[in-house]
């Protein structure tokens, strides 16, 4: 095969505009990953010769439908629902599904782009995928939400399969959602298989799920501390985000565990800000109000005498030791970052996918703060979907202390790996970015090799 003639990173990601016009998160979430890529493949040809990550930042194939149902009010409802197979060079594509009013193709293609890495710096064979709905849970009764995960199976499920694509939960899908999914793809191909991740334990779904993607950034930042000597216990904490899902209400919960005091969480109407710390009492009220009652982080201030609600606003400005993102993509920008630094945050870690700009992670990464990206921090989540698919396959239960262990040594497994590729000679300070970058693009990337042009 001949040469190619290397395009630089800014012909690159210029090229990667253009084929996608509008679509900022993609592009976005490809920028970041490229500015470390084109540094690491600069002196290795074969990447270049054979197109590598311009491949992987086209996604093997985009699926969009129409999803139609039926109100309570009798009213025929339509949504457009997409699933985003980016790559399965690893394995299967694996990646959750999001119902939110602010889901484009573009959120969706981002996610699946940022899944591949992610998937395979768990070190277990998961390609990256992401699909989901512009629908909006919010206000449905039970009812609805069904009738609509009924009828976004009855497109997805001709494109998924426990050795095709595993889906599994994000913003807006939490238990509740994949078990009328499950029980829709069950009904319409008479299969019991393990199609879906975060299941119930009653049909095939895994201990410590639930618990993981939070629990694991905490592990995350456990990590990156004590790699410099320090620790959470005693540390002030901000956390956003609170939803009926996992991340924010189970990062909560490990810092506490860990002796953090955490201060700070959110909803997308605001944040509450309690000086007092958020204490075990506290958490399990705000995850029954979240996950049972479905209610706004708002009415938190009103039952917790010196908590304050600020609505419209987010947590960064709030003095803190350690910040954890944990809702949504771009929830944290330059300025943010900046007043963090300044305020005397020394480590960031990732729950959400992307919630740090590209502007907030050269704020972070020219302060040195010890900064570990979604793609590495939230691992946690889809390492224990990866078990649970492992358990569904050779029909087994795991016990939880056993899968406890598991999803320590997994994210104290990723964390080792962005060290090594993310430290440059004669220098301590590790870039958790360039590290889970590099890392993760290297095992999808050997593997694309080993297929030849395909
Ligand atoms: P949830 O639905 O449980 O929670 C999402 C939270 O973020 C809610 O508090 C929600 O507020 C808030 N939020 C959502 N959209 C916006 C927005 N546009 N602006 C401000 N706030 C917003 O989802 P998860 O906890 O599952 O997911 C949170 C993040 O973690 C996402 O980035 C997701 O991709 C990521 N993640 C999730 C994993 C999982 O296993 N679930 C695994 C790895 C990463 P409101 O309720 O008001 O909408
Ligand atoms: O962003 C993520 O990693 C998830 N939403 C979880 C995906 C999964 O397959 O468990």
């Amino acid at each position: 095969m001949a040469v190619t003639d290397h395009v630089d990173l800014n012909q690159f990601l210029d090229g990667v505009k253009r084929r996608n016009p509008g679509q900022d998160e993609f592009v976005q979430a490809v920028q970041e990953v490229a500015e470390d890529i084109f540094e690491f493949i600069q002196d290795k040809e074969e990447y270049h010769e054979y197109q590598i990550l311009r491949r992987i930042a086209e996604p093997d194939r985009v699926v969009s439908f129409r999803v139609c149902w039926e109100d309570d009010n009798n009213n025929i409802r339509v949504q457009r629902g997409w699933r985003v197979q980016n790559n399965n060079a690893i394995g299967p594509y694996k990646g959750g599904i999001r119902f939110h009013p602010s889901v484009t193709e573009s959120v969706l293609k981002f996610l699946a782009f940022e899944q591949t890495f992610k998937n395979s710096l768990t070190g277990l064979p998961m390609g990256g995928g992401k699909g989901g709905s512009n629908f909006n849970p919010r206000g449905k009764s039970e009812h609805e939400v069904m009738r609509f995960c009924q009828s976004f199976m009855t497109e997805l499920y001709r494109h998924v399969g426990d050795d095709v694509d595993v889906p599994a939960g994000d913003i807006g899908v939490g238990g509740r959602e994949i078990g009328f999914m499950f029980g829709q793809y069950k009904r319409i191909t008479n299969q019991f298989s393990g199609v879906l991740t975060g299941k119930g334990l009653e049909f095939g779904g895994s201990l410590v799920r639930t618990e993981a993607t939070g629990y694991g950034a905490v592990y995350f930042m456990q990590n990156m501390l004590e790699r410099v000597g320090n620790a959470i216990d005693g540390k002030t904490c901000l956390v956003s985000g609170s939803g009926s899902g996992n991340v924010a209400l189970h990062a909560a919960e490990k810092l506490t565990q860990l002796g953090g005091k955490v201060v700070t969480l959110s909803d997308s109407g605001g944040f509450i800000h309690d000086p007092d710390g958020i204490d075990a009492a506290k958490l399990a009220w705000a995850k029954d109000l979240k996950e049972v009652r479905r209610g706004r982080i708002s009415e938190y201030a009103d039952e917790f005498t010196g908590a304050t609600y600020h609505e419209g606003e987010r947590p960064w400005d709030v003095p803190c030791d350690l910040a954890l993102p944990c809702a949504t993509q771009n929830e944290l920008g330059g300025a943010a970052a900046r007043k963090l630094v300044d305020q005397g945050c020394i480590a960031v870690s990732e729950g959400a996918n992307m919630p740090t700009n590209i502007e907030g992670v050269h704020v972070f990464k020219d302060a040195r703060t010890l900064f570990a990206p979604g793609k590495a921090a939230n691992a946690g989540g889809v390492a224990v979907s990866g078990l649970e698919m492992s358990q569904n396959a050779s029909r087994m239960s795991w016990k939880e202390d056993e899968l406890q262990n598991l999803l320590v040594e997994i994210m104290r497994g990723i964390h080792d790996r962005c060290v090594e590729y993310g430290r440059t000679a004669g220098d301590d300070h590790v870039s958790y970015v360039r590290g889970a970058n590099i890392a993760g693009f290297k095992k999808v990337a050997d593997a694309m090799l080993a297929y030849g042009v395909v």
